[in-house]
């Protein structure tokens, strides 16, 4: 057989096994995703323990990783998601800071045909197909939760219970929702009153700086410090000691995330309440980029089960938290 078509069969074969490699390949159930994840900040303790859940699973689960931190800023989030389209990776990722503004940059990943999955917050989009599913809590549930507990903890007294709130990220799915989810439980009780309601953006100064304010204007006249997270709460908590009161005891503290600080805090008798809100979504993540490159469905929610931590359990309870 002449040279040239001894060559031209043997390119013919090399494509052959190179098409046959790369459709294995591309079905292959081990082959490496890569996933972009961009990140609201490391504005609490929460975030930190979910950014470390989200790493370590990315590790276990033998998913390439590219992370982001947007320092609680909007832009940055869909700088990084534009980044992600660019670089071609095979699903995104993120923790939307606020519920509204993401259309146009999901519209580019769903042009760019990149699946999207929204963890921890979600979003208010008219579009639902702008991402495959939302892995996080019930936020409204964890505001009825609070409520409910304030609801028993007073059911023997008239009131008025004056609640002074620090709210969340302006803007933010836990902050909308654990106030309307207190809201539900107490509007139609009239000896619950919200005398005071602020943002401290989910962090522990924050938390204090508003605190501080409220002290000065209402001081013995508030008897809960409704707090959207333990952050803020210890935050607060600091301000009430520092003003000569006694948290968990005159102020009643409602919290919420049950990290390992707020368990310090009820264990220590400063924090009477708190929801959990648990921020160990990495390995239901890598699960489900993994599921999402390989062509699955996914249901369009995947809700964390949670539960409400007394004060009087958080002793016994602090040794087995894991964040
Ligand atoms: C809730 C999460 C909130 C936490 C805060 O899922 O988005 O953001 O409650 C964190 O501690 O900063």
């Amino acid at each position: 057989m002449a040279a040239s078509r001894r060559g031209t069969l043997a390119l013919l074969c090399a494509a052959a096994v190179a098409t046959l490699t790369l459709s294995t390949q591309g079905y292959a159930q081990d082959k490496q995703i890569t996933l972009g994840f961009a990140q609201v900040g490391a504005e609490s303790a929460w975030r930190t323990a979910n950014t470390e859940s989200v790493k370590s699973a990315a590790a276990d689960a033998h998913v390439k990783l590219k992370f982001s931190d947007a320092q609680q800023k909007q832009e940055n989030q869909i700088k990084a998601i534009r980044s992600y389209i660019a670089q071609k990776v095979d699903v995104i990722a993120f923790s939307p800071v606020v519920e509204s503004g993401w259309e146009p940059v999901l519209r580019e990943a769903k042009a760019a045909k990149i699946p999207v999955i929204l963890t921890d917050r979600s979003i208010d989009v008219k579009d639902p197909s702008l991402y495959v599913t939302m892995i996080g809590s019930d936020f409204l549930e964890e505001g009825r939760r609070g409520g409910k507990w304030l609801e028993d903890h007073y059911k023997d007294q008239s009131g008025p219970i004056n609640i002074a709130e620090l709210q969340g990220t302006v803007g933010s799915a836990p902050a909308n929702d654990r106030h309307s989810g207190l809201m539900e439980v107490i509007k139609d009780d009239p000896k619950f009153k919200i005398i005071a309601s602020q943002s401290g953006d989910f962090t522990l100064a924050g938390g204090k700086q508003v605190m501080e304010a409220f002290i000065k204007t209402y001081g013995n006249k508030i008897n809960v410090v409704y707090a959207h997270n333990d952050d803020m709460a210890l935050g607060a908590i600091q301000a009430m000691e520092e003003a000569g009161m006694h948290p968990g005891k005159d102020i009643t503290v409602v919290s919420f995330d049950a990290t390992k600080g707020g368990f310090q805090a009820m264990a220590a008798g400063k924090m009477n309440v708190d929801v959990e809100c648990s921020p160990l979504l990495g390995p239901q993540l890598m699960e489900a980029a993994k599921a999402v490159a390989a062509g699955k469905t996914l249901p369009k929610r995947i809700v964390t089960t949670e539960t409400v931590f007394p004060a009087d359990v958080a002793a016994a309870t602090l040794p087995s938290r894991k964040y």
